[in-house]
């Protein structure tokens, strides 16, 4: 409890100096939808070489898992919640990922170019 407390106020000084900002500034940000148990868009494209941070919205009241076995990525996204994943730098190419908790769900892919 009183570690959450310093945590907190230690991110608010933190974000209050503006000591946060350039690191994450230079992370390209995309974004991926969850929604009726499908990911939109199937296909995200990312450019290549770069680190980027994806954040996924899992708009269904259901929780879903972010999985991607080309990515080495796994994370649990509660229902109504959003999580940021960062991948990168990527070689060109096609990577799949799904949804682990959900087998129905479409499977969807980023393209690295
Ligand atoms: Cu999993």
């Amino acid at each position: 409890m009183s570690r959450i407390l310093f945590l907190g106020v230690t991110a608010a000084a933190i974000l209050a100096l503006g000591v946060i900002g350039p690191a994450w500034s230079d992370d390209a940000t995309y974004t991926l939808t969850i929604q009726d148990h499908r990911f939109a868009p199937e296909q995200l494209d990312l450019p290549a070489g770069k680190k980027v941070a994806l954040i996924v919205k899992n708009l269904d009241a259901t929780p879903a898992e972010f999985e991607s076995t080309d990515l080495n990525r796994e994370k649990v996204v509660v229902g109504g919640g959003t999580i940021t994943v960062f991948i990168g730098p990527l070689r060109p190419g096609s990577y799949e990922f799904f949804d682990d908790f959900n087998p129905g769900t479409t499977h969807g892919h980023i393209v690295a170019k």
